[in-house]
């Protein structure tokens, strides 16, 4: 197939790939429905998807991934920096030649009999100046598919980048799904991406974690700006005014739930509404007013399946009604639909779960994985905002981070200021989901949610975030917020979902000095009173007060490891001065609150 540029960098290193990875053929995907309908066809052809029924599910299809590739493979990413100091104390790191020599064993020949795809790619908008391109070879017709859905994809692309050799390459191979050989590897320095031996989402679908946050956040600290794993939303009140905030939480925390969320109904009935701008990924820069603006750089949601419901997100479940990809869900086979637990009460009787055996809903197995996805184009979204297009973003009153703990972190305080605000982020923790292989539920930092993202030395990147601080005369306020605090019989207490927004509420009423808060020792936290509960069921004054207490031996019993995980970065002395003495104000006040 002819190429559909001439520009001599692409071409170079799409022959050097070649001649490594050895397809039988190379077709360039143009983006066109015709070359997309042909791929849909021929990949149900061979089982790689199966196309699911017109009638209910317009344009969608289900994929299953191998057993042994179902999350992103933390223990197998690397970030290969010629020195291990500027990769960090947190990212798996090996020397770039000693890589490229283990990487290019496994990409030999590793296409044979197979075609590569040529996907030209955009994240954000095609032409714009904050647009950034990539180009993915990838012998996955299924990587294709979800690529035109998540990113700008086609020849459109190509006729933005023309000549330039500024571009991000990205080289996939599934070989032989083989996790003992599996790599994600960025290699900042050369702008370029290598994943092989994986079939699944962020491993494998590059122009997100490994290019908009890993590589991209790289070129944040290069170039005076910021890439975060965070969702953007804006709340619109009842005067019509749309205040926005960027929000990070870990993966499977709550981001796209958040994003898209559904106002409680007495919020409706007074004209409250929420617009979603991104679910996963924000680009941040400082605008020329002196304000944060935030752009979500996608173009689609690689959203959880499992407990997505009419309820919990009616937003996501309308986005995935058409034209959507599910992953390593449940097939019902009466009718060629999906399920996943938490979508309703009824399972399907007859259906396939997401290993593709037949499943029994009443032998207590899952049928869906709990890591299982769609994948669905944002236009779909109900919620999407208006300013989705704009690649300027929107600009930003709060930055909220937030993680999964059944103790400890109250539903929300705020920080100081803005360098309180940092040490608030970094000194983050989660416990771990089923977004990445290992165990779940294990407790552990993850600074500002990019523990498994930053491309760079994580002391360096806090650091850049005290540097732009200094920067920006318009700051946002900093938040943090747990939806997830547990009470003694392992309930979750705080309704969570829509409700969230009566915290956000208040969060924005900080923004805009509409309310008081009291001061704790760990930062400003609302007078109980100040988060609106009518209308929740179960929630008392009482309720309120426990959830923004702060127990101080609990927090004192934390400041360990967050000693312990500040420890790490001696090697390199990169924790900033400024978040040290945040730690050290943080135990002072502590000791004095007993
Ligand atoms: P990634 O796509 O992995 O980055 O995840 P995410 O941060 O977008 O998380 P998502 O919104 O998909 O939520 C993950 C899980 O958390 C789902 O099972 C949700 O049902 C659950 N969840 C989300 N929001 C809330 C909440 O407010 N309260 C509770 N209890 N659970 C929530
Ligand atoms: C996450 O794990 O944070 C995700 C899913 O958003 S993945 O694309 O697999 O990284
Ligand atoms: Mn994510």
């Amino acid at each position: 197939m002819a190429a559909l540029t001439n520009n001599k960098y692409v071409l170079d290193w799409i022959d050097e790939q070649v001649a490594l990875c050895q397809p039988d053929q190379v077709v360039w995907i143009d983006g066109s429905e015709e070359q997309l309908n042909a791929l849909r066809d021929e990949a149900c052809s061979t089982g790689e998807i199966i196309r699911l029924n017109p009638e209910k599910h317009p344009g969608c299809f289900l994929h299953r991934t191998a057993i042994n590739d179902v999350a992103r493979v933390e223990n197998r990413t690397f970030i290969c920096t010629p020195t291990r100091k500027e990769a960090g104390p947190t990212n798996n790191w090996m020397d770039p030649a000693e890589m490229y020599a283990k990487l290019n064993k496994l990409y030999k020949g590793a296409m044979k009999g197979r075609t590569m795809y040529v996907i030209p790619y955009s994240m954000s908008v095609v032409g714009s100046p904050f647009a950034k391109y990539g180009i993915e070879l990838t012998d996955s017709i299924y990587v294709v598919l979800n690529m035109v859905i998540m990113t700008r994809a086609g020849k459109q692309v190509l006729e933005a980048l023309g000549d330039s050799p500024d571009f991000i390459k990205g080289l996939h191979a599934k070989a032989d799904i083989d996790e003992e050989n599996r790599y994600i590897v960025q290699f900042p320095q050369d702008n370029a991406i290598c994943s092989v031996n994986s079939g699944y989402g962020g491993n494998v679908l590059l122009g997100k974690k490994c290019f908009a946050l890993r590589i991209a956040s790289y070129l944040g600290h290069k170039e005076g700006w910021l890439a975060e794993h965070m969702l953007i939303l804006g709340i619109e009140n009842p005067q019509g005014e749309i205040r926005y905030l960027a929000a990070a939480f870990p993966s499977a925390c709550g981001k796209t739930n958040l994003a898209m969320l559904i106002p409680p109904e007495v919020y409706r009935e007074k004209g409250w509404k929420v617009w979603c701008v991104g679910d996963d990924i924000a680009w941040i820069r400082i605008g020329e007013d002196g304000r944060l603006w935030a752009c979500n750089p996608e173009n689609g949601f690689f959203g959880v399946a499992p407990g997505t419901n009419v309820k919990s997100n009616p937003n996501a479940l309308a986005a995935t009604r058409s034209n959507t990809i599910f992953t390593n869900v449940v097939l019902n086979t009466d009718d060629n639909t999906v399920w996943w637990e938490g979508l309703d009460k009824n399972p399907p009787k007859h259906a396939i779960n997401w290993k593709g055996e037949p499943w029994d809903c009443t032998d207590g197995s899952k049928g869906a994985h709990p890591n299982s996805r769609f994948t669905a184009p944002a236009e779909n979204c109900p919620c999407i905002s208006s300013e989705f297009n704009n690649p300027k973003g929107v600009p930003l009153s709060a930055i909220v981070f937030g993680g999964r703990r059944a103790k400890t972190a109250p539903l929300v305080y705020q920080s100081f200021d803005w360098d309180h605000g940092v040490f608030v982020g970094s000194i983050m923790a989660s416990e771990t989901t089923a977004a990445a292989a290992g165990a779940v539920g294990v407790v552990r930092r993850d600074p500002m949610a990019m523990l498994p993202f930053c491309g760079y030395n994580m002391g360096d990147y806090w650091q850049h975030w005290i540097d732009m601080g200094k920067k920006i005369p318009n700051k946002p306020k900093i938040f943090n917020v747990n939806w997830f605090r547990l009470d003694d019989e392992g309930h979750f207490i705080w309704p969570g979902f829509g409700d969230n927004l009566r915290v956000l509420e208040w969060i924005m009423k900080r923004c805009f000095d509409e309310v008081d808060a009291v001061e704790t020792p760990i930062g400003y936290m609302p007078n109980p009173e100040d988060i609106n509960i009518d209308g929740l069921d179960g929630i008392t004054l009482d309720t309120m007060k426990d959830l923004l207490s702060v127990d101080v031996p609990m927090w004192k019993e934390d400041l360990k490891s967050i000693k312990e995980f500040y420890a790490k970065f001696d090697e390199f002395d990169t924790v900033p001065a400024e978040l040290k003495a945040h730690l050290a104000g943080l135990e002072d006040r502590l000791n004095k609150a007993e």
